[in-house]
């Protein structure tokens, strides 16, 4: 095959790849650097409408109600902290699924060492921020580690904050927890129930399937 023909079929793979009639995973690997924007945590999302990297996820794809269907995903750091964003298809309820120990909203944070979120091996940490609540609809912050490498959890604890109002819940987590080291994080945004004897019941999460989780590099 002479050169042209090489040139022309790339060209064409281009083309496609622009068209978006080919999507690569490549695309959900990574989402760009994390934002900078003043986030106020009082369940209003308006503050949210200038952050460009938002990550929606289909709906009506939860084994729960509505109030555990997560819609949409996003974070920045937001002066001396990072803010998350969840949206839900039905409000946002503490707790969103009766009859449980506890029942919550919750976004794992994972740390690399490298600026992909990809090459086993260079994970070392992650911080788990949840607002949760139990059945008699107390709301309680859940566990907040983190994980040095090689070690068991800390069990070390964040600041937090959480807020929410119809379907959106702002939630935000001191950057002290993102260790000096850290390139990229990724984000594996999730609903789910704890119940004694059985355990964790999960209804929807945000978890790539090629991936693991969405990353972003830090700035
Ligand atoms: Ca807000
Ligand atoms: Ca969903």
């Amino acid at each position: 095959m002479n050169f042209k023909y090489i040139y022309i079929i790339i060209m064409m793979v281009l083309s496609l790849l622009n068209s978006g009639c080919i999507s690569w995973d490549l695309a959900s690997l990574e989402y760009g650097t994390l934002e900078t924007t003043t986030i106020t945590i009082d369940g209003d999302n308006s503050d949210w409408k200038n952050v460009r990297n938002k990550i929606t996820d289909p709906a009506n794809d939860q084994t729960g109600n509505s109030s555990t269907d997560i819609t949409k995903f996003s974070a920045v750091i937001s002066g001396t902290n990072m803010a998350l964003l969840m949206e839900t298809s039905g409000p946002i309820a503490m707790p969103h699924t009766p009859g449980q120990d506890s029942s919550g909203y919750g976004v794992s944070i994972n740390f690399f060492t490298n600026t992909d979120c990809y090459n086993s091996g260079s994970e070392f940490g992650w911080v788990s921020v949840e607002i949760r609540a139990d059945n008699l609809g107390n709301v309680l912050y859940d566990s907040q580690y983190f994980t040095p490498p090689n070690t068991t959890p800390s069990g070390l604890f964040y600041p937090t904050k959480a807020a929410y109002a119809g379907n959106v819940l702002e939630m935000e987590v001191s950057l002290t927890a993102i260790p000096s080291n850290a390139k990229s994080i990724g984000f594996w945004p999730r609903t789910d129930s704890y119940l004694a004897p059985q355990g964790a019941t999960q209804y929807d999460d945000m978890n790539n399937v090629n991936i693991g989780n969405y990353c972003f590099k830090l700035p």
